[in-house]
């Protein structure tokens, strides 16, 4: 019988989840990336190596890489792109050559994952991840300012922005603006106002045929390397699954997924199913992307969110929320035992509850609501697997 590995994400040395903790927390693998090396430098074999040591003094195993961050060059296709697709070729191949072979990344413009709040409090104390749409508006159209955002909302929406920022206190505009610009952890960039707006130009002419070709191209380099050093690629979904502030997105649906594989059709090229990004998007069918993907799946976070019909969202209990959980890990299941192998799974996010609410945890990553996480997970998986595959 395979069930999937499970994982768990440390942000390196100065996350205040130490690998100890993680280890009492059950999990078995790594996910982790160099966060201290520039976006767009190669990864060098020594660099990989004491990391995975630090990793393997632990008695865990770094298996999973998350992210090696693609250069804004490569996005656009401007500038040294062509020296930034070399460098993420050699680090692939130094990579491989270390024996970690998954690799995540994700081709979303600017920002990596976007929340406007994050300590919202729910009914029992704890405090979840939230996209509040009005909000957002508000920072949109008159914090940020951006030229033409008015064009992309309705009379309605405007209105309810203008509200919202109306309500707002300097405290509430500065700390929205932080959220929004100053990175979420993993995300590797953080930018002032200014430069925030700087970047969003860069892409007044990228469109989203073109930056679906940029990906394209990107990965006609990087997956023959990958299919020739024996390590798999994961593209991370967009989070949340649309265009936000008059950025592209292209990996938001199946149908984007479907695309990408159409175009380059290597075995390496694969997906992470992340079904708290892609769970946003009442469309999307998880448990059957699952299905009809599995064999293109090669890592996977789980997590839950709660919409509701004003377009906001908060991240919920595991195994509560939108996300039919149930019907993923059965799904999830089925693959690993038609593959014949255990795939990389981590409980994506958790809430900041008990003691964590006293300290300081990287928004989303705290230890205790992923240990909740992890543990309801690994509970639904074994029982499903033993009422279904006990035989195998
Ligand atoms: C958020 C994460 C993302 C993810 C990247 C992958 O919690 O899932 O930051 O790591 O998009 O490249």
């Amino acid at each position: 019988m395979y069930l999937c590995k499970q994982s768990w994400r440390w942000y390196g040395p100065n996350d205040p989840v130490t690998l100890e903790d993680i280890r009492q927390a059950g999990a078995t693998d790594i996910v982790t990336a160099l966060h201290h090396i520039p976006n767009g430098e190669v990864w060098s074999i020594e660099e990989i190596r004491r990391r995975q040591q630090t990793v393997a003094d632990a008695g865990l195993v770094w298996s999973v890489v998350e992210s090696v961050p693609v250069h804004e060059h490569v996005k656009t296709r401007t500038g040294d792109f062509q020296r930034y697709i070399e460098n993420y070729k050699q680090s692939i191949r130094n990579l491989a050559a270390c024996g970690i072979r998954i690799i995540t990344y994700n081709f979303m413009p600017v920002l990596d994952w976007t929340r406007t709040n994050l300590a919202y409090e729910l009914p029992d104390g704890s405090r979840a991840l939230r996209f509040e749409r009005a909000a957002f508006m508000a920072f949109d159209l008159f914090i940020l300012k951006r030229p033409g955002a008015e064009r992309e909302y309705s009379e309605a929406e405007q209105a309810v922005a203008r509200a919202r920022y109306e309500r707002m206190d300097d405290a509430e505009k500065e700390l929205i603006t932080r959220n929004m610009i100053a990175g979420l952890p993993g995300s590797e960039e953080s930018f002032t106002l200014e430069q925030f707006q700087h970047e969003l130009d860069r892409y007044r002419d990228v469109d989203a045929e073109t930056l679906r070709g940029n990906l394209i191209a990107f990965l006609r380099e990087i997956a023959p390397v990958a299919d020739e050093v024996g390590a798999v690629l994961a593209i991370h979904p967009d989070d949340p699954p649309y265009p936000i502030l008059g950025l592209p997105r292209i990996m938001s649906t199946e149908e984007d997924f479907r695309r990408l594989v159409e175009a380059v059709p290597n075995p390496s090229n694969g997906l992470c199913l992340c079904t708290g990004s892609l769970g946003v998007s009442a469309a999307n069918d998880l448990p059957g992307m699952m299905r009809r993907w599995g064999d293109r799946v090669n890592f996977v976070h789980l997590r839950s969110t709660q919409r509701d019909a004003e377009g906001n969202f908060y991240e919920a209990n595991h195994l509560e929320g939108d996300v039919p959980m149930y019907e993923v890990m059965k799904a999830f299941l089925e693959v690993e035992q038609r593959r014949k192998i255990s795939i990389p799974m981590r409980p994506d996010h958790g809430h900041q509850m008990i003691d964590d609410l006293k300290k300081h945890t990287n928004p989303g990553y705290s230890c205790l609501g992923r240990l909740r996480g992890l543990a309801e997970l690994r509970g639904l998986e074994l029982g499903i697997a033993r009422s279904l595959f006990a035989d195998r």
